[in-house]
Parts: structure tokens; C-alpha cells; sequence
């Protein structure tokens, strides 16, 4: 059972809404340590505290593990956050998104993606042609599960992020979690920033460019964010692309090749 490898998921609710969860893959010793971690993190969040606090554990088999370099990251710094979604319209458009569905595309995240606007729990899923929307269930949508970076190379990873200042928490798990979208079957890009206030900072993803930071993406205090995975409707599979990124385990492993930030104008 200590060797052993298995898939943790934590999710947790406040007044029946959605309010942060996290997605791991770790070895039977560390599983009751990182699931205590991950219920704290949840009842301390800074949204409010959780009412209840989901945590799902299962056992993988070994064999089925896939693994994957994570991709390399770059960070374009520009003046605002306008000229940050500019900046996505543009990397989107490079990695194949037609100039209509990008634009659509950065609306509806602006906007709140969800039903009444509000944030999804989970990712849209949007062709890259024209913008519309696939997924099944607006307000949940699409959520990844079962990635995690190679237990044995987190500490040297985190310490490359943090030496390169990009120690926070949240550019690990983003980046462990789009190094899995990227190897998706069909995906042509993806767009993400957070619904954290505070947390400006966003991404664009793609197979051929990688992880793409731009600071900020987003206006300060707002807590609207969310996720799109843009998809080439000729590839795409609905149920392949879901069973990939919801049920099969990667585990995504180093060097963290950083690139020096630059400055991005319009
Ligand atoms: N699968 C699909 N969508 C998800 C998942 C998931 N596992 N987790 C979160 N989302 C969606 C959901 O709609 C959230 O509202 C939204 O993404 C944002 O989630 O390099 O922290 O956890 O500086 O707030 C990106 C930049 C940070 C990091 C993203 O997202 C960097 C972030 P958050
Ligand atoms: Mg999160």
C-alpha cells in the first residue's frame, strides 16, 4: 500500500457553491498527510471557510500512469490587463484559434461562463473555428483530474518556480495541470485565469508554444475566472477528450525550463 500510487481529489462547497478544490496524484504514505493538508486548505481558503469538504481517494495501477514533460514556461509582462487579454487574443490566434473564437472566447471568461454568470466549477470547452460552446454542462463543465507533477522532483521544481519568482502555489498546480491538457487529443489551445481577487496573473497554453503567463490578465479585486480548452472539431472526440483528462492518470516530470520575463507592448 506505501508504494502504491493513487489519484486524490478535494472539493469544497460554501452555501452550496463551489469553492476551491485540487487535484493530486501521490504514493500510499503520503496519502493521509496530503488529504489533512488538503481539507485545511480548503477550510481556511480565503472565499470564506468550507461547509463541507469532499475528498476522494483511489488506487491506480501503476502501469497505467502516464508521464509527460511539463511544459516550458514564459512570461510576458505587460502594462495592463487590457493589454494582457490583447496579448491572448494574439498567442490564441497563433496556436490556431480563429480570431472570431478567440474574441468570443475571452467574452465569455470575462463575463462569468456559467449559468447567470457566475464561475464554473470546472473548464468550457470551445471550437477553435467559431467559438461555440461543446460542453455539456455549463456549470460545471470539464474538470481535469489526476495529474500531479513526479512526487520525487516537486521539491527541485518548486524550488526552480520560487527561484525564478514564480513560487506560488498556484503556477505549479497551473502548470502541472496544463502540461495534462496539452497532450489532450484535439486540443488546439488552452486560456485560463484565476477567480482568486487578488490573483491577476493568467495563461495561455498550446502544444507548439507552451505555458504563456501574462500579468496581469485579469483586473485587480475581480472574482470572476475560469478556464477554456479550445478544440479542433475534425479530432475531437467528446468522450475521449473527457475520459483523458478526468480518468487517466499523468504525471508530469522536470527540467522546469523558465524563460526570463519579458515585456510584452501593444
Ligand atoms: N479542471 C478544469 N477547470 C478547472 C480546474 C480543473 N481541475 N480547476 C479550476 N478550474 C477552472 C474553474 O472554472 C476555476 O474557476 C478556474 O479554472 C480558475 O481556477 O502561472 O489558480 O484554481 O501564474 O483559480 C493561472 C496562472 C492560475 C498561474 C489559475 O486557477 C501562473 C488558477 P483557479
Ligand atoms: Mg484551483
Amino acid at each position: 500500500m506505501q508504494n502504491e500510487w493513487f489519484s486524490l481529489r478535494m472539493r469544497a462547497t460554501r452555501a452550496g457553491r463551489h469553492l476551491s478544490g485540487a487535484e493530486r496524484i501521490t504514493r500510499g504514505s503520503e496519502v493521509a498527510a496530503l488529504t489533512t493538508a488538503l481539507t485545511e486548505r480548503a477550510l481556511t481558503h480565503r472565499g470564506g471557510q468550507a461547509d463541507q469538504v469532499h475528498c476522494t481517494v483511489e488506487r491506480l495501477q501503476a502501469e497505467s500512469i502516464h508521464y509527460a514533460p511539463l511544459p516550458e514556461v514564459h512570461t510576458w509582462l505587460v502594462r495592463d490587463w487590457l493589454a494582457g487579454r490583447q496579448l491572448a487574443g494574439r498567442l490564441l490566434r497563433r496556436a490556431g484559434v480563429a480570431s472570431q473564437a478567440a474574441e468570443k472566447c475571452l467574452q465569455t471568461l470575462a463575463k462569468g461562463p456559467g449559468p447567470g454568470g457566475q464561475n464554473m466549477r470546472g473548464a468550457m470547452i470551445v471550437d477553435a473555428e467559431n467559438g461555440q460552446r461543446l460542453e455539456s454542462d455549463w456549470a460545471r463543465g470539464l474538470r481535469v483530474s489526476q495529474m500531479d507533477i513526479v512526487p520525487e522532483e516537486r521539491r527541485e521544481i518548486t524550488q526552480a518556480l520560487a527561484a525564478a519568482e514564480l513560487g506560488h502555489h498556484r503556477v505549479l498546480e497551473a502548470l502541472a495541470l496544463a502540461g495534462k491538457v496539452l497532450h489532450a487529443p484535439g486540443l488546439v489551445a488552452e486560456l485560463c485565469w484565476s477567480d482568486d481577487p487578488d490573483y491577476l496573473s493568467g495563461y495561455v497554453a498550446s502544444p507548439a508554444d507552451g505555458y504563456q503567463r501574462i500579468s496581469p490578465l485579469k483586473e485587480a479585486g475581480s472574482a470572476m475566472g475560469g478556464r477554456a480548452f479550445l478544440i479542433d472539431r475534425k479530432q475531437w472526440r467528446p468522450r475521449v477528450f473527457s475520459d483523458f483528462l478526468e480518468k487517466t492518470a499523468m504525471l508530469l516530470h522536470g527540467p522546469a525550463v523558465i524563460h526570463p520575463f519579458r515585456n510584452w507592448e501593444p
